[in-house]
Formats: C-alpha cells, sequence, structure tokens
C-alpha cells in the first residue's frame, strides 16, 4: 500500500469518479486541483494547486510516493490556454517528482496522440505518433517527458493513453474507445503495486468487443479489463445515426478532434 497518493487533478471527471475507489491504494489521498474538492474526507487531505506554479508543485509532490497526475486541460484548446497546465505544469510536476524521491507516475496521456490514425488501425505502443490537435499534441510532451525522466534518472511512468472513461458510452466511436471506472481503477493498482514498472505506454480501454489499440506488450503488468462497452450498443443504435462511413467520427480514431480548427484564445 502506498503511504500517500497524489491525485492531480481530483476535481474533474475522472478524478470524482475515482475518489473514493482510490481508498484502498493509499493510506492517505491528497487530492489536488485548482477547482474546489469540497471537504477532505477521512484519509483526504486537500491541497489547491496551480500546476503552473513550480514552488507550490513542489510543496505538493513532497512527501508522496505515488501520482496519478489526471490534472491539466482535457480538451482542444488555444496554445496559450494549454500551456500553463498541460507543459509547464508537466515540466514542473516532472522536476518536482526528481526532487521528491522520484515517486512512480500514472500520466493521464490521450488517445489523441495518435488520433489521425484510422479507425482500422491496430496500434501498438510503438505506432507513431499522429496527434490530432494542440492538445494531442501537448499529451505527446508529457509522453517525451515521461520516457526522458525514465531514460535520465529512472523515474517511472505508467503512460496512460485513455480512450473515454467515464460511466457510459455514448456514441458509436465511444463503443471502441471506452474504459469503465473500475477498469481504470484495477489500472492504477496495477500500476503502482507491479514490481517493476518501467516506463510502458498503455492504452487505456476496457475489453471492448471492438478493438483498435494492443496491449500485449504490458502482460507483465497483470491488468485485465473485465467491462465491455457492447453493452451500449443498442442504446446507442437505438438514439443515433451511425456515423456516415466517410464522417472523421467513422474514420479517424481521434473522431471529431481531427477537425477542431486551430483556436487563438
Ligand atoms: P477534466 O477536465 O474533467 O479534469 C481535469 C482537471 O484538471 C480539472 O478539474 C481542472 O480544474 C484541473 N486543472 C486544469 N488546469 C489546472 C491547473 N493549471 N492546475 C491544476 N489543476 C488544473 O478531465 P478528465 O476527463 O477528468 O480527464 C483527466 C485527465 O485524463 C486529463 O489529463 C485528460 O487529458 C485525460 N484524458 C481523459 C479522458 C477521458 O475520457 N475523460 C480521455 C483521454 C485523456
Ligand atoms: C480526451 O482526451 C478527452 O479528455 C475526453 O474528454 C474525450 O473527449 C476523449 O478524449 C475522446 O476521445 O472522446
Amino acid at each position: 500500500m502506498l503511504e500517500r497518493l497524489l491525485v492531480t487533478g481530483a476535481a474533474g471527471g475522472i478524478g470524482t469518479l475515482l475518489r473514493h475507489k482510490l481508498k484502498p491504494l493509499a493510506k492517505t489521498l491528497r487530492l489536488s486541483d485548482v477547482a474546489d474538492l469540497g471537504h477532505a474526507g477521512e484519509n483526504e487531505e486537500i491541497v489547491p494547486c496551480d500546476l503552473a506554479d513550480r514552488g507550490a508543485v513542489r510543496q505538493l509532490v513532497e512527501g508522496c510516493d505515488g501520482i496519478l497526475h489526471l490534472g491539466g486541460i482535457s480538451l482542444e484548446k488555444s496554445f496559450d490556454t494549454l500551456l500553463g497546465p498541460n507543459i509547464v505544469g508537466v515540466y514542473n510536476l516532472y522536476e518536482a517528482a526528481r526532487a521528491c524521491g522520484s515517486p512512480r507516475i500514472l500520466f493521464a496521456s490521450s488517445n489523441h496522440v495518435t488520433g489521425f490514425h484510422e479507425q482500422g488501425t491496430l496500434l501498438t505502443a510503438e505506432a507513431s505518433l499522429r496527434p490530432d490537435g494542440l492538445y494531442g499534441v501537448t499529451k505527446c510532451f508529457g509522453e517525451a517527458m515521461a520516457r526522458m525522466y525514465h531514460d535520465k534518472f529512472g523515474l517511472e511512468t505508467a503512460i496512460v493513453r485513455i480512450g473515454w472513461c467515464a460511466q457510459e458510452a455514448q456514441d458509436h466511436r465511444k463503443l471502441s474507445i471506452w474504459m469503465s471506472p473500475d477498469d481504470f481503477l484495477s489500472l492504477v493498482a496495477c500500476v503502482f503495486t507491479v514490481s517493476r514498472l518501467g516506463c510502458p505506454v498503455i492504452y487505456g480501454v476496457s475489453n471492448n468487443d471492438t478493438v483498435w489499440w494492443d496491449n500485449s506488450a504490458v502482460s507483465y503488468l497483470g491488468w485485465h479489463p473485465k467491462d465491455n462497452a457492447a453493452k451500449f450498443r443498442e442504446k446507442i443504435d437505438a438514439t443515433m445515426p451511425r456515423p456516415p462511413k466517410d464522417a472523421c467520427d467513422a474514420v479517424y480514431q481521434g473522431g471529431k478532434f481531427t477537425i477542431e480548427p486551430i483556436q487563438e484564445e
């Protein structure tokens, strides 16, 4: 069991889904965000922090032996909006981790680092990076930071390219990329308990019927996702039309992100 697990971005969608489920993994959960996290529950510490504030991030990481890094901008935005949380923030986090005993990190990357691959292509961790926007590019930066801090300093990171983590898959594309909160939780548990982690790339996806990603290279983690988005298919088919074959949602893994404009502010 970890002594103190830091969860950045804990007030966000995934952080909220996992907050109570994470408790068995650590004696103390240190929950952090710029948004309101409410009151600290049993075995919780609330530490507000802007990831772009280097000194604050250094203090935030002190005393933590694991970091679940969910914090940052999670959608396509302007470069100026992404810069602080997703670029400066990731640098601050890795430098703080290096100074604080190199706790293991789970970096929440995204399927949008490879969003311009076509849906019919089965990707492994070796797939070339084909980000589908500036958001995806910032996640490529985070992945490169993780790799460099591992090669140079031995700091271990699980790079998790999350598909869509939520209670439900709501459209046809998400039937292939959905990861249930419970499957994410079991992945987090594997990452923080496996004896040697290294710096693997893992696709964060449940055991869905339609598969775009191959995680066989990380079988040593012992992660066996159990849920399957197929249970949402009937509802999706009944409530929305299947996208036309040539629509971005049906062609590219990144779906609509591939047609997002470069935003100016
Ligand atoms: P979210 O947008 O709901 O939560 C992110 C949290 O980060 C927010 O609570 C926000 O206040 C916080 N944050 C933003 N800027 C910050 C800053 N400067 N300092 C501190 N905190 C800051 O995102 P969600 O959906 O919970 O995703 C969590 C992570 O997983 C994100 O990094 C996202 O890119 C990644 N991801 C999520 C996917 C999903 O299915 N939800 C899919 C792929 C990747
Ligand atoms: C992401 O990276 C986003 O954070 C999430 O909100 C979804 O849009 C997801 O990708 C997706 O690909 O649907």
